[in-house]
């Protein structure tokens, strides 16, 4: 089945940040292993760029509002590529299409009777961009924002989202892979067990004039989630492309979890006041903090993606950021721990196992892929061992489980490393009637790389292309097709290259 995975839109007043980075890498990585499964895939992701937040922002840098999105919008555009992170199509809020696919939505909801106008006084955080209920305040504050809301009296129009609450939880309990993890799930449930208000979804063009104008009434811009989350379909061409029909019934999105109330509650009755059916999954991520403090600019600690790229190698980030992090769960960022899995994973495990390898093929074997004698025990366990791999990683990929997926993958590197130490080619090279176990020894070692390599690229695409290089293997195989043994062609060429991760020296505090 297709799948058209998004990210968040990434609000343009800030840069990008490492929390960025991770939604973005954990997308790209999923649409990666989605093709190598085969699967037809669509990446979307962007910027948003209305709202109170973004004009203020501009009025802080002193800038035109626009010149400001065009230049904030473009650092995220670009923070992009060097993390190797390719999307398909990266809408922004102020594409004029955007703004023309919004107003149709509002009429549309409009004149079937799902928006109201009603008189409406409230605590107005400008941090949230929504009105808080009083549960929500701790000590008269908002909790993300640590700043007290403003009483909001003023008419408004209302979206009728408690139409659609019995529906909704009638839709999460049917299908259990709707929001997951499964704590967000609950959470959401938990939410929906109280009576839900409506959304206000305007904003009076006396407070607030950069949004897009309602077209029922030109007095309000429309409320930004309002017009944040129809990107996941303007983008892909809703009402009319092609692009739209083939790709919403294998919609994702990704978020972390400060955004789950929208996604979760207000964007399904959204699209069911349109007449649209559901997206099929929500994927909620945790958060990163940074030395296990809130990462904000005012704390000076906003750790940013092309620094950790320049330090690492986009390869060595995104290995990090899905070994580290359980998905789902909170995780601390640090150099050191970055350090400390490059120079032990990246280099020692995994740059070892493959120099070495090859290094004894190019040595022993005169760069050629040896033709392999009969397997005995040791070489079955390996190459048992790394088909098992292939289909574990397979279910905690599916899953979403990266930690786990890596883990059998670096069980199998470990595993490679003792089979080298513990079968000592070197020793074998210098007996000739050792010519057919060493042939052997070999060729189970590149067969081990060759499944590593598969399950890497999703990961780490730039060196898993290098290794498909060395062992000459052709690009574009899907994993089912690569689960097997014996699959790189006796005589084939093995090129020795560069080290792949070379260790790095930790700086001088
Ligand atoms: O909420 N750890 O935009 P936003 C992990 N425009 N992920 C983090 C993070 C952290 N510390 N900080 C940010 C908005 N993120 C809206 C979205 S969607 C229709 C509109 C990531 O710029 C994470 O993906 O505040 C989070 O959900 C998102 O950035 C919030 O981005």
């Amino acid at each position: 089945m297709t799948l058209y995975l998004t990210t968040p839109i990434f609000y343009v007043n800030a840069q990008p940040h490492l929390g960025h980075a991770y939604t973005a890498v954990v997308a790209d990585a999923v649409c990666r292993f989605a093709r190598l499964e085969g699967r037809e895939v669509f990446f979307q992701t962007g910027t948003d760029e209305h709202g109170d937040k973004i004009a203020q922002a501009a009025a802080t840098a002193g800038t035109d509002v626009r010149d400001y999105v065009d230049r904030v919008s473009a650092m995220f555009r670009d923070a992009w590529p060097p993390l190797l992170v390719e999307p398909d199509n990266f809408i922004r809020t102020t594409d004029p299409e955007h703004v023309k696919v919004v107003q149709r939505i509002l009429q549309q909801v409009y004149d079937r009777g799902d928006i109201y106008f009603s008189d409406y006084a409230g605590l107005y955080c400008k941090g949230c961009e929504r009105f808080l209920t009083e549960k929500e305040l701790v000590d008269g504050k908002c909790p993300d924002h640590l700043t007290a809301p403003e009483k909001v009296a003023e008419q408004n129009y209302f979206f009728a989202m408690s139409r659609y609450q019995q529906w909704l939880i009638d839709h999460i309990k049917a299908n259990p892979d709707f929001i997951t993890p499964e704590r967000y799930r609950n959470e959401v449930l938990a939410f929906l067990s109280e009576p839900l208000d409506d959304l206000c979804i305007s904003r009076p063009t006396s407070r607030l004039t950069w949004g897009v104008p309602l077209p029922f009434d030109q007095r309000f811009v429309t409320y930004v989630w309002f017009d944040a989350l129809i990107n996941y379909i303007s983008g892909i061409g809703y009402p009319d492309g092609a692009d739209f029909a083939r790709l919403w019934a294998g919609a994702e999105h990704l978020i972390a979890k400060d955004i789950l109330k929208p996604h979760a509650i207000f964007w399904p009755t959204m699209l069911r006041a349109m007449g649209l059916e559901p997206y099929r999954r929500l994927h909620v991520h945790g958060y990163w903090s940074i030395n296990d403090a809130k990462m904000s600019k005012s704390m000076g600690n906003v750790i940013r993606p092309e620094d950790m790229v320049a330090e690492f190698g986009a390869d060595s980030i995104r290995y990090f950021l899905l070994r580290e992090m359980s998905f789902g769960l909170d995780s601390s960022y640090s150099e050191d721990a970055v350090l400390a899995r490059r120079n032990s994973d990246l280099a020692n495990d995994l740059g070892n196992l493959f120099s070495r390898s090859l290094t004894m093929v190019k040595n022993f074997a005169d760069s050629r892929v040896p033709e392999p004698g009969a397997l005995n025990d040791e070489d079955r366990a390996l190459r048992d061992a790394s088909l098992a791999m292939m289909d574990e990683y397979r279910t905690h990929m599916r899953d979403w489980a990266f930690r786990q997926a890596l883990e059998a993958i670096w069980e199998v590197i470990g595993q490679a490393n003792r089979y080298i130490v513990g079968n000592a080619p070197w020793e074998l090279a210098k007996e000739p009637d050792q010519a057919e176990r060493l042939a052997t020894v070999l060729g189970t070692l590149l067969e081990t790389l060759r499944c590593i390599t598969c399950v890497l690229h999703p990961i780490m695409p730039a060196a898993a292309g290098k290794m498909s290089l060395a062992l000459g293997l052709e690009p574009g195989r899907r994993l089912d097709e690569q689960r097997r043994w014996n699959l790189l062609p006796p005589g084939g060429t093995i090129t020795l290259g560069e080290n792949l991760f070379p260790r790095i020296k930790r700086k001088k505090q």
